[in-house]
């Protein structure tokens, strides 16, 4: 599928404001790819379809999961728009004609991260956040630095922000998220360590 023939199906799908971001996640992990030595075409094609999920009234989308076969956890099922990662992956692989693994896990984890992301994985879940429609966040010019500076403290950045934002709300956290937090954390740690 051309670029031109994704787009106008996401048009379609999607909200403008949605659509917008996407475009800006495609345009920042392009450049994320290009400066950390990724696959630019992957990072794009990623970055354009990694929400193309996202419009689907919540609880359709757990009816589509059913429907599909895609596994969830209780916490995606008392929140059914943390599915969007994974249904997006599915929706991209059967109406983009997307077959490139490092693409459909990039689209997978963009919402909650993992722990031992790809770079691909990496790029999508850092463009998401920094991309240049993103309405200011909490500390977000110096997380927009650290993107091009050090990809992993750019996640544990966000991670940060984002578990505090989701206590602060009183929203229910995923064990991925928590989960990726810490990994990345200790995986600092060990770095820091291993510099002696
Ligand atoms: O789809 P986007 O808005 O572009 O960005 P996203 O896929 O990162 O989704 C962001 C939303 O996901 C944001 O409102 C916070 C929410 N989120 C991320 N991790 C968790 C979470 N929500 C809950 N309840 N639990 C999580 O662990
Ligand atoms: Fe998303
Ligand atoms: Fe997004």
């Amino acid at each position: 599928m051309t670029r031109d023939e994704m787009i106008k199906r996401l048009k379609k799908k999607l909200t403008d404001k949605r659509f917008v971001h996407s475009i800006g996640v495609e345009y920042t992990a392009a450049n994320l790819a290009y400066v950390y030595g990724a696959d630019v075409r992957k990072a794009r094609i990623a970055g354009l379809l990694h929400d193309c999920a996202k419009c689907i009234p919540t609880e359709e989308k757990l009816k589509k999961c059913i429907k599909n076969g895609i596994p969830y956890s209780p916490s995606e099922e008392a929140n059914p728009d943390l599915l969007h990662g994974k249904l997006g992956a599915f929706y991209a692989k059967e109406k983009y004609e997307i077959d490139d693994p490092d693409i459909l896990s990039a689209i997978t984890w963009h919402t909650t991260g993992r722990p031992g992301m790809t770079l691909l994985d990496k790029i999508i879940f850092v463009a998401d956040y920094i991309e240049p429609n993103r309405r200011m966040i909490k500390e977000l010019p110096e997380i927009r630095k650290e993107a091009f500076q050090d990809i992993d403290k750019c996640i544990i950045h966000i991670l940060k922000n984002t578990l505090e934002y989701l206590k602060d709300k009183d929203f229910a956290i995923d064990e991925t998220t928590e989960e990726t937090y810490y990994f990345y954390v200790d995986s600092k740690v060990m770095e820091e360590i291993s510099e002696f």
